[in-house]
């Protein structure tokens, strides 16, 4: 019988050796030292043995068992240990690498350029005013002087919806009205920046969705001077404190006079380039004083009140900024292009 205590007890040692995770670890002390061992059975069966053999077997049977209990000890403590080792190589970090740079996002070089327009006219004590997109008829063309079938509706190709009289609006000067009829008697000095939609050719100048920036001013005693004046103003500060500029008359059916304002090329300082196809000049807005009819449809007695109104094109002004030379670029959402602003 002690024989083969010994030999379960060599043999438990053995396979003990061989148990490469908690798993088989788990398996052997199950075999070897479970409630149905071998060494169980010998110890269940002691009951059948002569009493002199008695003790000699059970205090055999308890030593083996204990010294598995601490070989199985040992062993599992030695796995853990492995197991521990092999995580930390497996998932070692080197805390000295560099971090992976997060690229940063950046605004649209059209939403830059508004926001420096709508800075220059806040530090000019004029408020933001928003105006819907989708308009009617009436406020896009006939409340700013061009009834029905008036030739100068020609100079907006317009997109209509199937509503009868519902429209993208062409251009922002259709907020001018709305405003007015919200502020009136008061004063007016506001901005009503927005997307326009006109149904056009699209080319390196022209897009047919495109940002506008309207300005109004309204008020007693407002001159072409102050038009004139406030207009410099903001192209200094837009471009540059020396930029020359220069009005030309032009023809708004809803402002007179009428103009369009242009600043010298300051890519070739008005020698003349592609650019400015060698005019040495570039236009970047409409302007001109409020028509008395459109001042009456906004509410206000014209004959007390007058004003100027301005519309520009912010990506022009960006083109022009950057020297971008095809607006199409803008909407492309092209990141080799966005990226380089
Ligand atoms: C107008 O739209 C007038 N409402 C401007 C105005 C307002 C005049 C108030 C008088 C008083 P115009 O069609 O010229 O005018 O457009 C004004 C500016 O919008 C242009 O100078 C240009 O910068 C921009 N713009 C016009 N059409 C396009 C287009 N298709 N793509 C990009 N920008 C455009």
């Amino acid at each position: 019988m002690l024989e083969r205590i010994e030999e379960i007890e060599q043999r438990a040692l053995k396979d003990l050796a061989q148990a490469v995770d908690q798993e088989t670890l788990k398996a052997w002390k199950v075999k070897f030292l479970g409630r149905s061992a071998e060494l169980g059975e010998i110890l269940d069966g002691l009951k059948d043995l002569s009493k002199d053999e008695r003790p000699t077997v059970g205090r055999r049977v308890n030593e083996a068992k204990s010294k598995l209990e601490a070989a199985h000890q040992k062993r599992s403590e030695e796995l853990r240990k492995d197991e521990l080792e092999r995580s930390l190589q497996g998932e070692r970090i080197d805390v000295t690498l560099p971090g992976r740079m997060i690229p940063r996002g950046r605004l649209h070089p059209a939403t830059q350029t508004l926001r420096r327009i709508y800075a220059i006219w806040a530090d000019m004590g004029f408020q933001i005013y928003r105006s819907r997109e989708v308009e009617w008829d009436e406020y896009n063309f006939e409340l700013l002087n061009m009834p029905a079938h008036h030739p100068a509706r020609d100079m907006w190709d317009t997109f209509y919806t199937t509503t009868p009289g519902m429209l993208l609006r062409t251009h922002t000067s259709p907020g001018q009205i709305h405003v007015m009829r919200e502020r009136v008697p008061e004063p007016i000095r506001v901005i009503l920046p927005g997307m326009c939609y006109r149904y056009e050719q699209v080319t390196a100048r022209a897009e047919f969705q495109f940002t506008q920036v309207e300005g109004l001013a309204v008020g007693k005693n407002i001159t072409f001077t102050d038009l004139k004046g406030t207009l410099a103003a903001f192209a200094r500060r837009m471009f540059d404190k020396d930029v020359g500029i220069r009005f030309r008359a032009q023809h708004f059916p809803f402002t007179e006079p009428s103009a369009e304002m242009d600043i010298e090329c300051f890519i070739c300082g008005g020698k003349g380039c592609t650019v400015c196809k060698y005019t040495g000049w570039l236009e970047i807005l409409g302007c001109g004083m409020v028509h008395p009819r459109v001042l009456q449809n906004g509410g206000y007695d014209s004959t007390q009140f007058s004003g100027f109104a301005f519309g520009m094109g912010p990506e022009r002004i960006a083109m022009l900024r950057h020297q971008i030379d095809d607006i199409r670029q803008f909407w492309q959402n092209d990141l080799r292009f966005l990226e380089q602003f």
